[in-house]
């Protein structure tokens, strides 16, 4: 588990909000005690059985794979920056791994995905190599954009991974429009679009599910509600509590997702996805998790508290998911044991790659680079 470093300042928020809510903890938003949340993983530890035992033992393997591939790498992420690796913005997903892998394992090959910044787990996900990415990091000529985008522009056609995109809201209308192009073009592929709760207050959000529920796009919204955006709290940037029934202002289909639970990510993507190829329903889901991280490499994060983030990790999506894949016997210790040696690994080569990668040559500055 990581540890939470950007948290700085340590205030009584978190026994604040028990205290306000009249001792009474509520779902969505406000805090959790560490004794609802032990039932919460409890509750939810048998939902995931029952989902474990219908699924591919396999497919399961490389779920949990792509989990601890994807913390482990963000891990290392972290520790390059600060010895001066990668330079500019780097945001990281860790805490949020049961998204990325939940949905985007759901899909096929040939269906498109578009995301904000924090996207190099999805882009691996994506099938985008730990080796490209990381050297995209690094800013070398071996990255998946030639290290011409860095950490917030992942991209490949091929693979139909289309970034990595900085401007807040900016990818929501970009996703609608390839939804638009599928849909045109009559080539069945499905378009995830991620973005954060924040990403919500902008206008571009409201008018894409619009047009996407007027025109029947094959488009699933998933708001990734880490909740926070930068340093502003959901709670103090947003008149209403669920985004997920925002989506009933357009008649669409929406819902509301635990972002802890792999499976339960899984399922509801599922289903999204069977809309979207039976008629080209689009779908919001809103899935919450928790940015264990701050908000980039360089967020000194004194807007929240130790105690909040330890918290959410008592939740934590990969724990979880191991104890069900152990309850239900489907894996054991050396198993996951072995898992993890395969994650480092991959990191570890994907480390060695980077650093062997030359920079781009000066006669690469002027191609592939718009200028609008
Ligand atoms: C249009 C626009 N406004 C402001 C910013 C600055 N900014 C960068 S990230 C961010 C917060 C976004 O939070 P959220 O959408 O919740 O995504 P998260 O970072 O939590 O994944 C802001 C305000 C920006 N990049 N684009
Ligand atoms: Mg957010």
């Amino acid at each position: 588990m990581p540890k939470a470093a950007t948290v700085t300042k340590k205030t009584s928020t978190a026994t604040k909000a028990s205290a306000n809510g009249n001792g009474k903890v509520t779902k969505g938003l406000d805090l959790v005690d560490v004794e609802l949340a032990k039932k919460e993983f409890q509750a939810r530890k048998t939902s995931q059985l029952a989902a474990i035992k219908k699924t591919d033992k396999g497919l399961l393997r490389e779920m949990l794979y792509q989990m601890v591939l994807g913390r482990k790498f963000e891990e290392k992420c972290a520790e390059v920056y600060r010895m001066g690796k990668i330079g500019g913005f780097c945001h990281l997903y860790i805490g949020q791994e049961a998204i990325g892998v939940g949905t985007m394992m759901a899909i096929d090959k040939k269906d498109m995905v578009i995301t904000s910044y924090r996207d190099h787990v999805q882009a691996m996900i994506k099938g985008i190599s730990p080796e490209s990415v990381m050297a995209e990091l690094y800013g070398k000529e071996g990255g998946c954009v030639k290290g011409k985008g860095g950490s917030m522009h992942m991209f490949s056609k091929e693979l139909e991974f289309y970034g990595g995109h900085g401007i807040v809201g900016g990818q929501i209308g970009v996703g609608t429009g390839m939804a638009y192009a599928a849909k045109y073009k009559g080539t069945d592929q499905v378009t995830l679009c991620f973005f954060g709760e924040a990403a919500v207050n902008q206008g571009i959000f409201h008018e894409s599910l619009n047009m996407a529920q007027l025109w029947k796009l094959p488009c699933i919204y998933i708001c990734e509600n880490n909740q926070y955006g930068m340093g502003t709290s959901q709670k103090r940037a947003m008149s209403s509590r669920s985004i997920a029934k925002k989506a009933e202002a357009f008649e669409m289909a929406n819902e509301f997702v635990d972002g802890m639970d792999v499976m339960a990510v899984r399922a509801a993507t599922l289903r999204a996805i069977e809309r979207a190829r039976k008629d080209g329903s689009p779908t919001l889901l809103e899935i919450r998790a928790y940015r264990y991280m701050g908000h980039s490499m360089s967020d000194p994060g004194n807007y929240r508290t130790r105690d909040e983030i330890l918290k959410y990790q008592e939740r934590d999506p990969i724990v979880l998911f191991k104890e069900s894949l152990k309850e239900a016997k489907v894996f054991g210790d050396k198993d996951f044991e072995k898992i993890e040696q395969e994650a480092i690994e991959a990191t570890d080569a994907a480390v060695k790659f980077a650093e062997e990668s030359p920079y781009p040559a000066e006669s690469e500055l002027f191609t592939d680079v718009l200028v609008a």
